[in-house]
């Protein structure tokens, strides 16, 4: 390949000669050359030969406010220069974690005034596995340690969080799950839910819950955790009947619920959290992500006060990680929190973007190729299909990974999972950007096809 900037194959060289890149093909990265990204600002990023390109990620579902807001750096800044680091082990504390936990019991919903502070998204949930095997123990029932999880569902890479995903492809490399973590199917009517309406496919989904539960014994079964809305699986937006049957069988049976937050909360769905769109009562929520905007890596497990009770009877948790509150983490995600709030960037988005994305996608479901559009609040998912009547796909082509190389070589960002493009952008896209996306997403609709049918 040819390149405008010298620069771009000396990068690239560095590449094959020296970095082993996450969820990659390695010889084929090696062969092929990563793009380069340099520079970003809003919602627009820029690569090595100069191509802006519209981020409808918003990186890894991460940069809720945008590029390029200076606020973030000179609180990092800040923060580096007053106490770059200090721990929170051995009953020291520094301020930015003290801040930071109470302003997310502000933002959390009702009874959940503690966290956890971890790296990622993946720590966190490391965090919640070991911590729900404990409080029960403080409890006295040490057998309730197995966790339910779902099929698809995502909670991370680390050897807990790839577990409790329900990732096949992840489960196939090191031996996965570890024991003492079950899947049950997930609420993906457009890809699983055959004759049944989506109202009866959602039931049938949240009863595989109370099945699984009764197969277990509930004296064996910690906890059930899930996404609000399954972000990596393909922005699986469950049946609207699928929460509230969750709910009662939630209420029925004594486990702890753990809401995975890391991709729904901070705005994704409109509003602060999932648990809050779905009116969740989550035991703990996982975060990460738009914690600090994806600026710094940041993580952490919110806890319902009646945890946190039971917890101060058990001694010591035998659990941390060195960067578990990190003060420059904490301080952008002061910061971050801080312009969300003040600048009503959640509110605007609830009340203004998402639904005229949610409107301008959903245009795109005339497209032959299209056999649905679905997404809640700034995500959105587009199922590519041969044929709209039955949702038949496009066996063994890979339309998905087409579709997505033709959004890169036309100046946006938008992921494949399989043949379901999925689009999370920053929450502060505006209006004239979400027409811009729509109409380059038709044009790259277009191509595909025509590619699939050529
Ligand atoms: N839970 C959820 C719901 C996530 O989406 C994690 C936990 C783990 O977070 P960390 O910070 O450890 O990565 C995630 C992360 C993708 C993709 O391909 C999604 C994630 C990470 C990497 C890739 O969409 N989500």
């Amino acid at each position: 390949m040819t390149h405008k900037n010298p620069q771009t194959r000396e990068w690239q060289t560095l590449s094959s000669d020296h970095h082993l890149a996450p969820f990659s093909d390695f010889k084929q990265l090696k062969e092929k050359g990563p793009r380069i990204i340099t520079h970003a600002k809003g919602v627009y990023l820029w690569d090595s030969e100069g191509n802006q390109i519209l981020d409808g990620m918003a990186g890894l579902w991460c940069v809720a406010i945008g590029y390029g807001r200076d606020e973030l750096a000179e609180a990092a800044s800040r923060q580096m220069r007053e106490l770059p680091y200090y721990n929170l082990f051995f009953q020291t504390a520094h301020p930015p974690a003290l801040e930071l936990s109470k302003v997310i019991a502000d933002i959390a919903p009702e009874g959940m005034n503690h966290v956890f502070f971890t790296g990622s998204g993946s720590e966190g949930n490391d965090t919640m596995l070991r911590m729900v095997r404990h409080y029960w123990a403080i409890k006295g029932q040490p057998n309730k340690k197995t966790i339910i999880s779902r099929v698809n569902g995502y909670h991370g890479s680390t050897v807990a969080g790839a577990s409790l995903g329900g990732m096949t492809f992840m489960h196939e490399q090191g031996d996965l799950p570890i024991p003492g973590i079950v899947h049950i199917p997930q609420p993906y009517w457009f890809g699983e839910g055959g004759d049944m309406s989506p109202e009866e496919f959602g039931i049938w989904a949240a009863n595989q819950l109370e099945e699984k539960i009764l197969e277990l014994g509930v004296d064996n079964v910690g906890a059930f955790i899930a996404e609000p809305i399954q972000g990596a699986g393909g922005v699986i937006v469950p049946p609207d009947s699928y929460w509230p049957r969750i709910k009662e069988i939630l209420a029925k049976y004594d486990i702890l619920f753990v809401a995975d937050e890391v991709i729904c909360g901070f705005g994704r769905t409109g509003e602060w959290f999932g648990s809050d769109f779905y009116d969740l009562k989550a035991d703990m929520m996982t975060i990460a992500k738009g914690l600090t905007s994806g600026y710094v890596p940041m993580g952490g497990l919110i806890v319902r006060d009646e945890v946190v009770a039971v917890l101060n009877e058990g001694g010591d948790f035998n659990h941390g990680f060195t960067y578990s509150g990190h003060p420059v983490a904490a301080a952008v995600a002061l910061e971050n929190i801080r312009i969300l709030r003040e600048e009503k960037i959640i509110q605007h988005a609830h009340e203004k973007t998402a639904p005229y994305l949610q409107k301008r996608l959903r245009e795109l479901s005339d497209h032959p190729l299209v056999g649905e559009v679905r997404g809640v609040g700034l995500l959105g998912a587009i199922e590519l299909v041969k044929d709209k009547a039955t949702r038949a796909r496009y066996e063994g082509r890979g339309a998905g990974m087409i579709c997505r190389q033709f959004c890169f070589d036309n100046g946006l960002i938008m992921r494949a999972v399989g043949d379901t493009m999925i689009i999370a952008p920053p929450l502060v896209i505006s209006e004239a950007e979400i027409d811009e996306l729509v109409t380059k997403a038709r044009k790259c609709l277009d191509l595909t096809l025509s590619a699939l049918q050529g």
